[in-house]
């Protein structure tokens, strides 16, 4: 018998995943290598996801919901509890947690805040493995393995290890096998073809935001908030906000240079014939005050 498009696969498994980690260890380049779509914006400056983000997996016999989280870091504002707060309170009703670590750095406090705030069954992810030698790999394993997770000791074998790079793809396939395998039998929670849960609009203004963060350097990445204030398609306008009127000049850049460049790098990721125009404010230390934070969905 042929199984229609809305019949599940007998014995059809799914679940939700989170992924969690330090700040920049590569959980969202990792969610997107997972999902086999860019779902998540990513960059090498800190702190690029603010908010969960799901990424959907859907496979013959699975269907996994990956939850890319804010990195934890140490906050230096109210704006920066709300996002540890909002990785740590993605763990609740969680099928599986990934603990993301960087293969290329040494095992840091931001780490074991990680693996501590996860149950024993998770598993840790070493990421990055590209960036370094096979003998740097064996060291770095056994560090990431004896990481303490919630009511564990440490023991070695504590927690069950995937090297993998998130980039050239080694070690992928094995880890969605290995977590499809641990998805208890469960519907599909979103239809074939959906990738993610984000809305055009928000998914829009991410875009913005991650191609500010790649042309401003590292002087801002903080301060900028990328919103999306009218969508009447094809006209898109997306408003970057700063914090003090000092850092206009830099997102804008000499004669408009940078906010030309964000502006043809975002285009080229939305549908064609969008017309996007971006503008620059200030909105005053909003990383700081609980009106900006909630206005801007934080
Ligand atoms: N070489 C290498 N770089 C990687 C790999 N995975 C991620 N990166 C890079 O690491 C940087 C951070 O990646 P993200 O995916 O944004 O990190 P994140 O953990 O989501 O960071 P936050 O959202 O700030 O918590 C980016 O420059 C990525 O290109 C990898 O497997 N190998
Ligand atoms: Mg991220």
């Amino acid at each position: 018998m042929a199984l229609g498009s809305d019949d599940l696969w007998p014995g059809f498994r799914s679940g939700f995943v989170a992924v969690i980690g330090r700040t920049g260890v590569g959980k969202s380049t990792l969610v997107n290598a997972l999902v086999g779509a860019k779902v998540s914006i990513t960059s090498s400056r800190p702190n690029t996801t603010r908010l969960p983000v799901q990424g959907v997996l859907t496979r013959r016999s699975f269907q996994v919901v990956f939850v890319d989280t804010p990195g934890f870091h140490k906050p230096r504002n109210i704006f920066g509890e709300r996002q540890n707060a909002s990785a740590t309170s993605s763990l609740d009703a969680v099928d599986l947690v990934l603990v993301v670590v960087d293969a290329s750095k040494v095992i840091g406090p931001g780490d074991r805040f990680a693996a501590a705030s996860a149950p024993r069954s998770s598993y840790v992810v070493v990421n990055k493995i590209d960036r370094i030698t096979r003998r740097q790999l064996l060291p770095r394993l056994a560090a990431a393995g004896a990481l303490r997770f919630e009511g564990g000791t440490g023991d070695s074998g504590s927690a069950e290890c995937f090297p993998i790079s998130s980039i050239t793809g080694k070690g992928i396939d094995e880890l969605v096998q290995a977590i499809g395998a641990r998805l208890p039998e469960g519907p599909k929670y979103y239809p074939d073809g959906i990738l993610s849960d984000s809305s055009e609009i928000f998914w829009t203004a991410e875009l913005v935001r991650e191609q500010v963060l790649s042309h401003v350097g590292d002087e801002l990445p903080h301060s900028v908030a990328c919103r999306v204030v009218e969508w009447e398609w094809p006209l898109i306008r997306c408003e970057i906000l700063v914090e003090r009127s000092s850092q206009k000049p830099i997102v804008i850049g000499a004669g408009g240079r940078n906010l030309k460049a964000v502006g043809v790098a975002v285009r080229k990721q939305l549908p064609p014939g969008a017309y996007l125009e971006l503008v620059v404010k200030v909105e005053k230390n909003w990383q700081r005050r609980e009106d900006s934070l909630s206005r801007l969905g934080y």
